[in-house]
């Protein structure tokens, strides 16, 4: 690809010299799903495709940018005399716009542009996080370019607010900060709420993470996604009026069936619910992969997914095939949606001379019954956001 990419470059920006390449993997969620806006715990590791970005200086203050994946849009052109505004038709472009004007906020003089290039290789919309992994490499192309030096945690909270202010999404931190701070064969235990942080080796013996795309396009998760926030919001607030807390998070289940009555709304409730229980899952699931119990982390895979169905109502018809299609496999050791839901992807742990069946009887009963067909990947889990050579 890096080829076709460094042909693509030339014919555009006429450039074949002083090229610098970026990349920045998706992720896949592995467990501790809704947890980030609740000040929880999640468990995601960097994948290794993602978004490749090649970047060149300028000596004028134009920035040039185009992407291989949408080029109906063109070669979008801006000014640094201008500032950076968000406009409808530029799209995809938004994303690196918003993360170039977090530089900006902060000060930094950029004193030429510069020409960029992105090619990603994320399925879109899946939740595989393709909008995090272009924040983050502006990000880190943008640091590479103009030679500043921001921390890794930094570029993560610059790319976060960049999606949240300039995008709009409310998003939490999950995203940009396993795309950020991902590590080869480790996912990462995050503390959303402090953003303390521990590396875990994925050490799955003779099994691997396949992930399914459901195909069906997550059109309801944004609003559902705020709408899941306020419920949230509001039973927290509920709970305030007898607790000291700050977040949901901080709750174990124990003290939430003994104030859960404080909640008003039964729906609230049930939210609530799921992110004090799916938190401690997350909590308990990397125990058990430390230990080498991959059977219960399976297991607690599992009952996140039943619980995102059950009591945080954003799995739908799709993911559920997917799931239970999975379950009703041999070699299967745990399946679950991941992400935001309503569509988008699932993740597996199927042990590795069970795969091929698993890809084509899955494959196959998702089809018979929701007509679509799914997609299916053998991740490997790489490292997060950096320059390439
Ligand atoms: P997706 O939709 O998979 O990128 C979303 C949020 C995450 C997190 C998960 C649910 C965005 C960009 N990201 O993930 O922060 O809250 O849902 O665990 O909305
Ligand atoms: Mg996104």
């Amino acid at each position: 690809m890096k080829e076709q990419m460094r042909e693509q470059f030339k014919k555009l920006f006429g450039k074949t010299e002083g090229i610098r390449s970026f990349f920045a993997p998706g992720r896949v969620n592995l467990i501790g799903e809704h947890t980030d806006y609740n000040g929880g715990h999640v468990f995601p590791c960097a994948l290794t495709f993602g978004t490749y970005a090649l970047a060149a200086l300028r000596t004028d203050k134009t920035i040039q940018m185009y992407s291989m994946n949408f080029p109906d849009v063109g070669v979008i052109s801006i000014s640094l005399d201008e500032p950076v505004s968000f406009m409808e038709e530029h799209d995809w472009a938004n994303y690196p716009k918003g993360v170039l004007k977090e530089f900006l906020d902060r000060g930094i003089e950029f004193g030429n542009g510069f020409d960029v290039l992105y090619y990603g290789d994320i399925p879109n919309g899946a939740g595989l996080s393709s909008s995090a992994s272009i924040e983050l490499a502006t990000s880190v192309m943008l640091q590479g370019l103009f030679e500043t030096s921001f921390s890794k945690v930094e570029l993560v909270k610059m790319s976060q607010h960049a999606e949240n202010e300039f995008i709009g999404v409310s998003c939490g931190i999950m995203d940009q900060f396993a795309i950020g701070m991902g590590k080869e064969n480790h996912a990462i235990l995050l503390d959303c709420q402090s953003l303390q942080y521990k590396y875990s080796p994925i050490i799955l013996k003779d099994a691997s993470l396949v992930i399914a795309n459901t195909n069906k396009r997550r059109a309801l998760a944004d609003s559902k996604y705020n709408e899941r926030r306020s419920e949230c919001e509001r039973a927290l607030k509920d709970l305030q009026n007898e607790l000291d807390i700050q977040s949901l998070g901080e709750l174990t289940p124990e003290q939430f069936e003994n104030h859960r009555h404080l909640i008003v709304n039964e729906i609230d409730q049930k939210r609530a619910k799921h992110a004090v229980y799916e938190n401690a899952r997350t909590i308990l699931a990397v125990e058990k992969l430390q230990q080498g119990d991959i059977e219960s982390f399976g297991q607690l895979m599992c009952d996140s997914h039943t619980s995102l169905r059950d009591d945080y109502e954003v799995t739908g018809f799709e993911l559920d095939t997917l799931v239970e299609a999975a379950l009703n496999q041999q070699g299967v050791i745990g399946s679950r949606m991941t992400g935001a839901g309503f569509g988008g992807c699932t993740v597996s742990i199927v042990e590795n001379e069970k795969i091929d069946q698993f890809i084509e009887e899955v494959g196959k009963a998702y089809k018979e019954k929701t007509g679509l067909t799914a997609d299916f990947y053998v991740a490997n889990v790489g490292d997060g956001a950096r320059e390439i050579i």
